[in-house]
């Protein structure tokens, strides 16, 4: 058989595996919906199912899901994003698993596969679960048609790209023995609860995170994200920070990302930061790689409410100085960061923002500060330090902390508290 037939094979055989994750009668096809939701939508809702389980074209399965989309859409993208009603993000994701199916019914293309793609990743973001996350085990299915021809060129690719990128200057700070963050190999949890977590110490632990698969067999680099993540889209922060008033997010694929903001950044516009928590629930395949630290265990919370954030980017992302209100563990992966941290002890010589938004970030260009304007930050006492893979910093509930990367950077945190 050709390759061709047998892509062609393949994506025929598509629709009988999207139908087997489907309920499998309509009656089994549960939709409910409170009365914030427009009876003419519900009725839509219901005519797409119909379409869904009768012999109807895909084309009118299309019309009718882009209609539920716009509609919900505009619910979604009205006032601030914690006042949409939950229910709207709903109607969103049924809107998406329509339209997925849609695209899938008759022999898809790669680019329809491609499109089916993005349409549950757009529900996966914006939208709310629906069906057991049924459009997470879509996207699984669909991702499987894509993925594997995207393996064979790109490794050597971006190894070429990325010794290019290597002979850039990057400056890499010197580190003042004095102010160090302190380094402790695999404490005993007692110890750390003791002598950093009571008295909410920062210190680097080493040794912890070594088992985790991404450093064995699945070692991260760019090459891998592209296998399990490359069609998927995710938002991108672009600017050089998000203090920055040009500093905006896009929705990109994740190749998209690494071609353009990571390996020829030139070709972006500006920096481009993967910092995101939900990557981990759109990929599971990432979270499989690594897992919460133990320490965490000396927490009160539930580890079901520790949120595992993704920080992934070129050389040079900064994230300006801010505090979070929560514990966190900084993994590093890839790459190396320059990371300066303070006390909130000595917030008042950070000079946060006064701003609602921004009350959380300080107003001073760490390693470049405006002493004119911010003339007690040159007497706030400080300690840093350059994090290496595989190590982790302990960054206690609400220090100030400053991260610039000084390589093409992978890091996990995990915010406990
Ligand atoms: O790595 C970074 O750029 C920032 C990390 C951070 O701010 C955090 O983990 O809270």
């Amino acid at each position: 058989f050709s390759s061709s037939f047998f892509e062609e094979y393949k994506m025929a055989y598509l629709w009988s595996e999207i139908k087997t994750a489907l309920p499998p009668s309509k009656v089994e096809f549960v939709q409910q919906f409170n009365e914030k939701i427009d009876p003419s939508i519900i009725a839509m809702l219901q005519q797409a199912k119909e379409l869904l389980y009768g012999q109807a074209m895909a084309s009118q399965l299309l019309q009718i899901s882009q209609i539920i989309l716009d509609f919900s859409w505009e619910k979604l993208n009205t006032g601030t994003w914690k006042d949409v009603d939950k229910e709207w993000r709903r109607v969103y994701s049924y809107g998406c698993l329509f339209k997925t199916a849609a695209l899938c019914q008759s022999k898809p293309t790669e680019e329809t596969v491609q499109e089916a793609i993005k349409t549950c990743d757009m529900g996966l973001l914006m939208g709310a679960v629906i069906m057991d996350n049924l459009l997470q085990k879509l996207v699984g299915i669909l991702q499987n048609r894509v993925k594997k021809r995207r393996l064979h060129n790109t490794d050597q690719n971006d190894t070429h790209c990325l010794k290019k990128l290597k002979t850039e200057l990057i400056s890499v700070p010197e580190i003042n023995p004095a102010l160090v963050l302190p380094r402790l190999h695999c404490p005993a949890l007692e110890r750390f609860r003791t002598d950093y977590l009571i008295p909410q110490k920062p210190v680097i632990l080493e040794g912890i995170i070594n088992h985790w698969s991404a450093f064995k067999d699945h070692q991260w680099s760019l090459g891998y994200l592209r296998q399990v993540a490359g069609c998927r889209t995710v938002p991108v922060e672009i600017g050089s920070r998000y203090t920055d008033d040009e500093w905006s997010q896009i929705l990109l694929t994740v190749n998209e990302f690494i071609d353009n903001y990571i390996l020829q950044p030139e070709r972006g516009n500006g920096i481009g930061y993967l910092a995101q928590h939900q990557l981990f629930d759109q990929v599971p395949e990432l979270k499989q790689d690594i897992s919460i630290p133990d320490y965490c265990c000396l927490g009160e919370g539930d580890e079901d409410d520790i949120t595992i954030n993704a920080w992934i980017g070129p050389v040079g992302t900064v994230s300006p100085l801010h505090q979070d209100p929560l514990q966190n563990f900084l993994a590093q992966v890839v790459g190396r960061k320059y990371i300066r941290l303070y006390s909130p002890e000595d917030t008042d010589k950070v000079y946060p923002h006064q701003s609602g938004l921004l009350h959380n970030t300080s107003q001073v260009e760490v390693e470049n500060p405006d002493l004119e304007h911010f003339p007690n930050f040159a007497k706030a006492p400080f300690q840093e330090c350059v994090l290496h893979p595989g190590e982790v910093l302990f960054i206690p509930a609400k220090y100030w902390h400053y991260v610039r990367s000084l390589d093409v950077s992978f890091s996990v945190s995990f915010w406990w508290s």
